[in-house]
């Protein structure tokens, strides 16, 4: 049935060879003689790109004959990282490559090293975006991502002299590789201007826009493979460009500059992601950003429903639209625009649609991040988009007052518009209201949202709230990243558990033989030796790879607790200078992450931690037993380093405030053994691996909640604890910052002056203590391989393939095609 040309009766290797020199030479126009090495990556991500696209099309033909349920994916953010190894992996080539790259004189592993990751996300919802992808791939659901081709991504961070720098992550300055530019497939997007109102000759009320600026949105498309399956989705990301009516509109005004500034203008809304994770920047341009991806999404998903020709009352059963938090939450009253002013569908009819048609996931609950808009802003940027919303919220609450007559507070509450001096809206009360699902990211997390953040209208909605606990994909975070580790598995039980992790139980038989001990120990100390190489290039400090490799990567957050870390860490140390011999099991503690370009304190505690690295590592009394590293922009690829190569995963949060974490999940996957917290998915990572293999330690959420309302007091902890007081004295002291001694004075006060919101003094002892239990285990080598062995065996769940299996099931109402 497919008529797409055959492939080459040639063996895989040699052709694979033969479409690289072509490449080479007729796409990137290189001598064949002798390509460097960047060209030969191009050369090769070109070839693939050929086969990808294949069966891309195949697989868009089966989506379109069998008339499936779509669903659409729509994020701000994506995190997918480098491409090169994960595709051959999902084609099967990756043997072939390494053939045919072998026959040019290059190494695989030294042509993947050229690749330079697109980080256009911040960090957990981008990555997890993009975890989501591969499954969906590998499901074969009949799915799309949406998202924005930003110029810029995440800043690349540097560090000099102990501070977070930022340089501009042009990702795109090799040219592109992966994707295909649609310059002839463009959508508009109207913003600003002013509503008119009229009745036309029907008498109907009809609106529409005047005066509007309008942008183009082109697609650039990136292609997801499924694991071995010849399934690929793709990720359409805008690009904006400038309106063609204004091209020819500005040879006619004379001003020929003033005329070309506006197109630049115009082209900035997909200039550069915002770097901030958790706290919004409020800005025009992150609002522009968010209606230009969900306009251009919306008219692509009803191109392509109007191609089929049936009635709009059937568009919930042909389409999902998932919302990716509230970031294209606009997305709602873009279709009822589009369903009202253009179709002339009644109000009703097009709400029951909507209604039916979105979905949505939050994935926080921290006050700050709940996305609010100054009602001013919207009214001038999209103004009828603030009419429907308007009009939805004056329907809500009318249903509200019927069903809670004797609450009229409530309606206050719950309104999708703040009222009090200044008037907001309010993007969450706007995707509840407007979607028939709504998740939490873990069974913790979605307690969370019923019981408090979302208590109001859970009593009014209680069949839309559910959980989807998160996944990761196995074959980036285990098979990709930890390619012995995979082999070694594979070798035991099959290859069956990349698609089905729940076979990783299959390993547990093991754990009690000893060659398999030896060989899996073997096999981390390798990656840990890989990763003190690394160490020592990047940063020239040297480490022990037969030390304990204590790992806190991920975003810097003051929720997160890098801060209570260093505050151990100092402990140690002064347990070291104080008696020497107190400390037998010698450390490795590497931090990475970076810290939104505004956010003071989160820098200011990357400042410390450079800080206690350097007195520490140049400290001759400590010698080897402690070690303190802070390794510079940790992104996708610097995970894929970090991860197998890690004995103990920091994922010590304060209760109630980590939606989920992932990066839990990576590190327990590999091996590693989580001291962490009462929170998000580390509850049930501890259900899964048993509470004897991991360190759980702190306030539970209700705790921590209840020691709020009775008056914290960091102070107490701070006076009857003496180890804690000496740690925050030297810091207030300027022990670590003798130049400047009063340079981590605010770090300091913030614990015992400001209230200490993340109650790290009142879990420091409980960390200390857990700390121990930790190191006293490490020293049992064999009983720690177990442990080891027993994580990795028993985090079936936590693949992204059951995620992605429950919202198919659960939410989306789809199958595989
Ligand atoms: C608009 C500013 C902004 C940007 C990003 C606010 C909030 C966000 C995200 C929701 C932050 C985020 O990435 N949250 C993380 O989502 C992960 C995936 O579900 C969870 O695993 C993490 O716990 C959560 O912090």
């Amino acid at each position: 049935k497919s008529r797409l040309p055959e492939a080459p009766a040639t063996r895989p290797a040699e052709s694979l060879k033969q479409d690289i020199l072509r490449h080479v030479l007729y796409s990137l126009g290189r001598d064949t003689e002798r390509p460097d090495r960047q060209t030969v990556f191009r050369a090769l991500a070109l070839s693939l790109r050929d086969r990808l696209v294949e069966k891309w099309i195949a697989s868009q033909r089966d989506i379109y004959s069998r008339s499936s349920k779509r669903v659409y994916y729509l994020s701000l953010e994506f995190l997918p990282g480098p491409f090169l190894r994960e595709n051959l992996i999902a084609l099967g080539l990756e043997n072939e490559a390494r053939e045919a790259l072998t026959d040019m004189g290059f190494g695989l592993d030294d042509v993947a090293d050229e690749e330079y990751e697109p980080g256009l996300g911040n960090g957990g919802l981008g990555r997890l975006a993009s975890c989501y992808l591969d499954s969906m791939a590998t499901l074969r659901l009949p799915a799309y991502g949406y998202g924005i081709h930003y110029a810029y991504g995440i800043f690349y961070q540097l560090i000099k002299e102990g501070r977070q720098v930022e340089r501009a992550d042009n990702w795109l300055r090799g040219g592109t590789h992966w994707e295909f530019e649609r310059s002839h497939y463009v959508h508009p997007v109207r913003f600003y201007g002013q509503v008119r109102e009229w009745v036309d000759e029907q008498g109907r009320l009809r609106h529409s826009l005047e005066n509007a600026t309008t942008v183009m949105a082109m697609a650039c498309d990136m292609f997801i493979p499924g694991h071995k399956n010849d399934y690929v989705l793709n990720m359409r990301l805008w690009a904006a460009k400038t309106s063609r009516e204004f091209e020819f509109s500005f040879f006619n005004t004379g001003d020929y500059i003033g005329a070309v500034e506006e197109k630049i203008r115009d082209e900035n809304i997909s200039m550069v992601l915002y770097p901030n994770d958790e706290a919004p920047e409020g800005k025009e341009l992150r609002l522009k950003q968010q209606f230009f991806l969900v306009s251009a999404t919306i008219q692509d998903i009803v191109r392509r429903f109007r191609k089929k020709g049936i009635a709009w009352d059937q568009l919930p059963r042909k389409n999902v639209i998932h919302l990716n938090e509230t970031h294209p939450a606009v997305a709602i009253p873009e279709l009822m625009r589009i369903l009202v002013d253009e179709e002339l569908l009644t109000w009703e009819e097009a709400w029951y649609i909507c209604v039916r048609t979105f979905a949505y996931t939050n994935h926080t609950v921290l006050p700050e991040a709940l996305e609010v808009w100054p009602e001013d802003l919207f009214r001038r940027l999209l103004p009828r988009h603030l009419q429907i919303i308007h009009e939805i919220n004056r329907r809500f609450l009318h249903d509200v007052r019927r069903q809670f007559p004797n609450d009229p507070n409530i309606l206050g509450r719950v309104s999708l518009v703040h009222e009090g001096e200044s008037r907001w809206v309010r993007m969450s009360h706007l995707a509840i209201v407007g979607s028939f699902s709504v998740n939490g990211v873990s069974a913790h997390h979605s307690e969370i949202l019923k019981e408090s953040v979302f208590h109001d209208f859970y009593k009014i909605f209680p069949e839309r709230f559910n959980n989807k606990t998160n996944g990761i994909t196995p074959r980036r975070w285990l098979r990709q990243c930890n390619p012995t580790l995979a082999w070694l598995i594979t070798e035991h039980i099959g290859p069956e558990w990349l698609t089905d992790l729940a076979q990783l139980k299959k390993l547990e038989p093991y754990v009690n033989s000893e060659g398999f001990h030896r060989a899996w120990m073997e096999v981390r100390l390798r990656n840990k030796h890989k990763l003190a190489e690394y160490i020592r290039d990047k940063n020239g400090i040297t480490v022990m790879p037969e030390s304990l490799f204590d790992v806190h990567v991920k975003r810097f957050h003051e929720y997160k607790r890098q801060l209570l870390n260093v505050l151990h860490v100092i402990a140690l140390y002064n347990r070291i200078r104080s008696s020497p011999g107190s400390v037998t099991v010698p450390r490795t503690y590497i931090f990475g992450g970076k810290a939104a370009p505004g956010y003071y304190m989160a820098k200011h505690i990357i400042r410390l931690i450079n800080s206690v690295a350097y007195t520490i590592n140049t400290d001759p009394r400590v010698g080897d037993l402690l070690k303190v590293v802070f390794l510079q922009n940790y992104c996708v690829t610097l995970a894929e380093r970090i991860i197998p190569a890690t004995d103990l995963s920091e994922q010590i949060s304060t209760a109630g405030m980590e939606a989920s974490g992932t990066g839990n999940m990576k590190f327990a996957l590999n091996g590693a053994i989580t001291i962490g917290t009462h929170d998000g998915a580390n509850i049930e990572i501890m259900e899964h691996v048993g509470n004897e293999n991991l360190f759980l330690f702190g306030l539970l959420s209700h705790e921590v909640n209840e020691m709020r309302s009775q008056g914290y007091n960091p102070r107490l902890f701070y006076e009857r604890d003496s180890e804690l007081r000496e740690v925050l004295d030297m810091i207030a002291g300027g022990f670590f910052s003798p130049s400047e001694p009063h340079l981590f004075r605010d770090v300091v006060e913030s614990l015992l002056n400001h209230g200490d919101r993340y109650m790290v003094l009142a879990d420091f002892r409980s960390y200390v203590y857990r700390q121990q239990d930790a190191a006293n285990a490490f020293m049992d080598q064999a009983a720690w391989a177990r442990m080891s062995m027993l994580n990795t065996s028993r985090m079936g769940f936590f693949s992204s393939d059951r995620a992605v299996d429950e919202y198919a099931k659960d939410i989306w109402g789809v199958s595989g095609v």
